[in-house]
């Protein structure tokens, strides 16, 4: 029960961070001595000192780490990546156990950091509030396991069950699903991911900006299927700021901002595509777009979460929305609007 509490206290630490480490994960760390917590820290930025370090830092008298429990959200690293390895530092400051929300399943960590500590003779307890601490880190967790992003798709549809994005302003708001207010959270979304995908038919019918606009945060990078090379030089999204990545069978020069990747004939789209996304770091990506785009992932079985939008409006006509076979986890309600969230 305490070892929850401590845990819980990790994750909360590591939230400090959120938005702000990746490629790295969300960590937090504590150190308690006879009950009583006498250092903590978090993980800042990467490039920046592990959870870990900073907790030990923070204690003032270093003296009594020999008697202390020191809890961490993810298990210590063992490799020298940015920063050298904090299960070196917790062996070296002769911290005698050490509890570990869940394991680090990065290539040159997974397990090795735990092996590194009970070699040196100190007590490993390993996961404690373990689902909680894999949920901290989805999209960390998704992309070293799966080797791929994690993926949510978004979508907009009316109440009738027809499909549209939701419309920039020049569209008077004439064909918007849902209200102008409901942009604002599709805008967080946004900057709470790496890349924002949508096919070229997207591209084509509503020349989006595929920009954070609404909310304070840097543009993800923007990914276009487009194998038939069909989207127009002029797009906006060729215009904005940030980093834009189209696929494409025809492999064109690369500019500064957009660079051109080609598909692999032999695999499937999608497969070329969440490969390319990985050797990019994407860790997580929004597919936005279009009904294709959506209708494919959904039908290749990629995918790890849907936001869907239901406005108050009926089309009576028009483009099917995709539909899913399971139930929503949650649903929330905004004004007229409701999001309904599914996790696969
Ligand atoms: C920890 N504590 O607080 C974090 C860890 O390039 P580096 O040196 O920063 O290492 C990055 C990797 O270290 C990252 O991929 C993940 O496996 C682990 N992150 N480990 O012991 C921490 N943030
Ligand atoms: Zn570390």
């Amino acid at each position: 029960m305490k070892h929850e509490l401590y845990i819980q206290r990790c994750i909360q630490l590591a939230e400090n961070a959120k938005g702000n480490t990746c490629p790295n994960p969300l960590v937090g760390s504590v150190i308690v001595h006879n009950d009583q917590i006498i250092g903590e820290g978090w993980h800042a930025k990467s490039g920046e000192p592990h959870a870990e370090v900073n907790a030990i830092n923070s204690v003032q008298d270093k003296s009594v780490l020999t008697e202390s429990t020191i809890y961490v959200s993810l298990e210590p690293c063992a490799h020298f990546g940015k920063t050298p390895p904090c299960a070196d530092l917790i062996v070296k400051n002769k911290i005698p156990r050490v509890v570990i929300g869940c394991r680090d399943p990065f290539d040159a960590v997974n397990g090795k950091g735990i092996e590194k500590l009970q070699a040196a003779g100190i007590e490993v307890l390993v996961g404690v509030l373990e689902k909680e601490c894999l949920e901290l880190n989805s999209a960390f967790f998704t992309y070293h396991t799966k080797k791929r992003p994690y993926i949510i798709l978004k979508w907009a549809q009316t109440q009738d069950g027809y499909l549209d994005k939701i419309r920039e302003e020049k569209d008077n708001g004439v064909n918007w699903i849902t209200q102008p207010e409901t942009k604002l959270l599709v805008h967080r979304w946004r900057h709470e991911v790496d890349g924002i995908l949508v096919g070229a038919k997207t591209i084509i019918n509503d020349n989006p900006e595929l920009t954070v606009r609404l909310v304070e945060g840097q543009n993800p990078m923007r990914l276009i299927i487009d194998p038939n090379n069909r989207i127009p030089k002029d797009a906006k999204i060729f215009s904005e700021s940030g980093k834009t990545v189209v696929f494409s069978n025809e492999l064109q020069a690369s500019q500064e901002n957009i660079t051109y990747f080609e598909l692999d004939s032999k695999k499937l789209v999608l497969e070329s595509v969440l490969k390319a996304c990985y050797d990019l770091q994407i860790q997580s990506i929004l597919v936005e777009g279009g009904a294709h785009t959506l209708q494919s992932f959904i039908e290749a079985n990629l995918w790890d979460e849907a936001r869907v939008l239901t406005g108050a409006s009926s089309f009576g006509q028009g483009l099917r929305a995709p539909s899913l076979t399971l139930n929503p986890t949650e649903t929330h309600r905004f004004g007229k609007d409701s999001l309904r969230i599914f996790y696969r």
